[in-house]
């Protein structure tokens, strides 16, 4: 009972919690708890092992997270249930003061005492001793606990205020769960809503429902950000400090860019990059509307999150750099940054926050969110390439028949001029047909025919930018982007 008691009071906290971090934007102690101890680990390291049982996305993390949570209202459970309520509360509050600001490690720690010691008022068992007072001795000696003598008579409210109680607590938990559980579901419904129609998109364009994701955040707690409601904040050493509307972006001049965006953890041959067609405006404008700051040398994003990063002044005014409101002519989807999110060509994903809420121009660096997790300050990307065709899990082919091998290559701004593939391992190569892109900042489609023999064989691709090649060196996403050959054995039955 004692540990059913403490276990709905951390109920409670948690919903709070989450309550509090959803509608007003409160620092939540398990996901600081959470944010503390994977960087503590290694923030990459935890990643890269998890991805390891879990494969890429975002299930990983939510086991991760979801172990943070339980170890939460396990560990808070148990020292509700041990020692007194302020006594826990003051244990909650200190611990808290290590990894989130005083007033929430105080109020945490406030509302978690006061939560057990509702609990034990309401959700006390009966108590027949004390009901059953004894007639004299009790007039001199009052029994230990004397709420409980009243309780007798309070005993329907009691059981109503108790089941009432235990009944919110148990609902707001599972909506509470459902919504972390429901990773993925809840955009996927919000992407849907969107009309892209993919019959419509040029050929290697990605359909926003294929987009790839990448998140510091749960997607559950990625940011859903009101149109109506959203403001992009320009500060720092600019002439005059603006705060834009959604509406205020309409007045610069619109460009509109296909684009290739891959994300800097995505390992050889791996699926994190997607190519879309953006809508947007240049950064440029909007900076010499704002007046540049003689000292300023930098810019530094800011987004709904807490994501940071920034871009030296001088590559930020690159007209090629955007802000982007759409994607494959619809509104930015909720998941992938609406309102508005930075697209810099040449870099990875990591550089080019979502969900933009404030720019400031400054005269010095301030590391970004993931460089300061170890990764790469630059994200400059690497020349890359993949085959799509026959696919690495299960590839089917037949020997004898003939089939196209496919794929694609991908060099930031920089043209794909050709690309090999080799069907025995490496021994020797052939040249593959490259379907020209709209522009350079979009990956090369290729494709080479070849009838596979019986037997296996190893298949390989490397492209070629102008003088510069593939490396072959075989490395690790963290910290740079991963380079290698892709490569893989299919089997021709
Ligand atoms: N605000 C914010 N922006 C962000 C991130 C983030 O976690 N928060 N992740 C970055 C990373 S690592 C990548 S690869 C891209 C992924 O964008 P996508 O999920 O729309 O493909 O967003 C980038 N921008
Ligand atoms: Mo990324």
């Amino acid at each position: 009972m004692k540990f059913l008691r403490a276990f709905i009071a951390v109920a409670l906290l948690s919903v709070l919690g989450f309550i509090g971090l959803e509608v007003l934007g409160w620092v939540n102690p398990v996901v600081a708890l959470f944010g503390r101890i994977t960087q503590a680990l290694g923030v990459p390291a935890v990643f890269q092992f998890l991805h390891q049982i879990f494969g890429l996305g975002s299930t990983g993390k939510s086991v991760a997270f979801a172990g943070v949570l339980v170890g939460w209202v396990g560990g808070l459970t148990l020292l509700g249930a041990l020692v007194r309520p302020w006594q826990a509360g003051a244990v909650v509050a200190l611990a808290l003061l290590a990894f989130t600001p005083l007033e929430v490690a105080i109020g945490n720690g406030v509302v978690f005492g006061l939560l057990l010691w509702a609990a034990e008022k309401l959700l006390s068992p009966h108590a027949p001793v004390a009901t059953v007072a004894p007639p004299a001795s009790a007039e001199l000696v009052p029994p230990p606990h004397l709420p409980n003598v009243r309780l007798a008579k309070a005993d329907t409210t009691r059981r109503t205020v108790t089941l009432a109680l235990a009944g919110t607590g148990a609902a707001v938990l599972a909506a509470g769960a459902g919504r972390l559980i429901s990773v993925g579901g809840g955009s996927a419904a919000a992407s849907a809503a969107v009309p892209v129609t993919p019959g419509s998109l040029p050929a290697g364009v990605t359909p926003v429902s294929n987009w790839y994701y990448v998140s510091k955040n749960l997607e559950a707690l990625d940011p859903r950000i009101k149109g109506e409601k959203w403001r992009l904040k320009v500060d720092g050493l600019v002439g005059t400090p603006k705060t834009l509307t959604l509406e205020d972006l309409a007045r610069f001049p619109a460009v509109t860019s296909e684009r290739t965006l891959a994300c800097i953890s995505n390992p050889v041959g791996g699926p994190l990059i997607s190519n879309g067609i953006w809508e947007g405006f240049r950064l440029a404008d909007l900076l010499r509307e704002v007046g540049i700051g003689k000292e300023a040398r930098f810019v530094l994003w800011e987004a709904e999150d807490g994501y940071t990063e920034s871009l030296p002044l001088g590559d930020a005014l690159d007209p090629e750099v955007l802000l982007v409101t759409r994607l494959n002519g619809a509104p930015l989807t909720p998941k992938h940054g609406f309102p508005l999110r930075v697209l810099i060509p040449d870099r990875y994903g990591m550089k080019q926050p979502r969900w933009l809420t404030k720019i400031t121009l400054s005269a010095t660096d301030k590391p970004g969110y993931w460089v300061q997790r170890d990764w790469s300050r630059t994200a400059r990307l690497e020349l890359q390439s993949r085959i799509d065709f026959p696919e690495e899990i299960n590839p089917q082919v037949k020997a004898g028949q003939p089939i196209t091998v496919r794929g694609m290559a991908f060099f930031g701004t920089k043209p794909i001029t050709r690309v090999e593939v080799s069907t025995d391992g490496g021994q020797t190569w052939g040249q593959a047909k490259l379907t020209p892109p709209r522009n350079t900042s979009v990956w090369t489609l290729w494709a080479f025919d070849w009838t596979p023999t019986a037997g296996a064989a190893m298949l390989m691709a490397r492209a070629y930018s102008g003088q510069i090649e593939q490396k072959t060196a075989e490395r690790d996403a963290l910290p740079e982007g991963a380079t290698g050959y892709h490569r893989f054995i299919v089997n021709a039955g």
